[in-house]
């Protein structure tokens, strides 16, 4: 088990900026509806790489299912790790409905609190309405970000049902902005002044397709203010243009995407470290669907291009997959990579 990941060592998305980590959306968005740059937000939030079960935050959410007994993904490296009493005390809990979320201590996590959220099996909200998905998703966020609050400190939420659950990324990244962003202007209008309950959200990101989606809706939800930006971005953002890197990395010597530069070598994938969910597909790439306990079902053929059907992967395959690309991280100090 690697060290435990203090809040103090995870850096805001403001310091994100200044480092040149994360840059401005390039060319700006034109969409009105987008939020304008808000310093108390960029101080407020996080990202970081890593996996959930190392960080020693107040609260960390977890992407669960409607038993809340534990499965594949997340789920299943939280529960191993915090140990059999999670079990236990999830037990009392009498499972939760999609969209909503329940909160147990840690057990041996070395945060305090885990909120079991259970987010929406895409294709199957989608089949409901093209909007449910996310109203299901927001709902997940809103509630967690509620229970979080009511203890207070920080909460680090993993990149609920876009793995097993086969929800895209790009798309649950918008949402899971969206609403945090939201909820700390309302939590900061309530307050009026008087700080909020919350000190710190954190996105805990763990493939390089999470990475990917967050660095693309970041700067368009979560804007750098002027002061955010170091003396250089602030002089050329006005004229950016599309062929810029799009965020990560203020190495102009190389071309890489900054996925693929925050990519792990192989050998740095920790072997004792056994991850039970496979690395992000779009969700059209995937075959069999799973039920919400995670266990394989038949997904309907709803037809056409992105009729989702998920798939729940063997661990060795994960293991050969993770070997030969190292989409898989270990839990070890990716925090660096940010
Ligand atoms: N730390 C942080 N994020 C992780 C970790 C980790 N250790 N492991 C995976 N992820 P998933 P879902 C990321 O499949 O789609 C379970 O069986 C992963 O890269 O865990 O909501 C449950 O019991 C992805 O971005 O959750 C349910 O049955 C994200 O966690 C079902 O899976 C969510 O992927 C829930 O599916």
């Amino acid at each position: 088990m690697s060290a435990p990941v203090q809040l103090s060592s995870i850096p805001t998305i403001a310091e994100l900026y200044k480092d040149g980590q994360l840059r401005p959306a390039s060319p700006k968005p034109t969409d009105a509806s987008l939020p304008s740059p808000s310093s108390l937000c960029n101080s407020r939030v996080s990202l970081i790489r890593a996996s959930i079960t190392t960080l020693a935050t107040t609260s960390i959410v977890n992407a669960a299912n409607n038993s809340l007994l534990g499965g594949g993904g997340v789920d299943g490296a939280i529960h191993s790790a915090a140990g059999s009493s999670l079990y236990e005390e999830c037990k009392t809990l009498n499972g939760c409905e999609t969209g909503s979320a329940k909160i147990t201590t840690a057990h041996a996590l070395p945060s305090k609190y885990i909120i079991h959220a259970v987010g929406p099996i895409y294709y199957r909200a989608r089949s409901e309405s093209p909007d449910r998905p996310a109203e299901l998703l927001g709902s997940c966020y809103r509630t967690s970000l509620d229970l979080a609050a009511e203890k207070g400190g920080s909460v680090a939420f993993s990149c609920l049902s876009t793995g097993i659950y086969g929800y895209p990324k790009a798309e649950a990244a918008q949402v899971a902005l969206t609403e945090v962003r939201r909820w700390l202007e309302e939590e900061e209008e309530a307050q009026r002044g008087d700080g909020g309950r919350l000190e710190r959200v954190i996105f805990c990101l763990f493939d390089a397709n999470d990475i990917e989606a967050y660095q693309e809706w970041v700067p368009k939800i979560f804007p750098p203010t002027d002061d955010d930006l170091p003396p250089k971005e602030q002089a050329t953002e006005a004229t950016a243009t599309t062929d810029q890197a799009p965020a990560a990395s203020t190495d102009t010597t190389t071309t890489e995407s900054s996925a693929e530069k925050l990519k792990p070598d192989a050998e740095d994938i920790d072997k004792d470290w056994e991850p039970v969910e496979k690395p992000s597909e779009t969700a059209s790439e995937k075959t069999t669907d799973i039920s919400e306990e995670g266990e394989q079902v038949e997904a309907p053929d709803l037809g056409g291009s992105d009729g989702e059907k998920i798939e729940k992967p063997e661990t060795k395959d994960v293991l050969d997959e993770a070997a030969a690309t190292g989409k898989v991280l270990p839990q070890s100090s990716l925090e660096k990579d940010w």
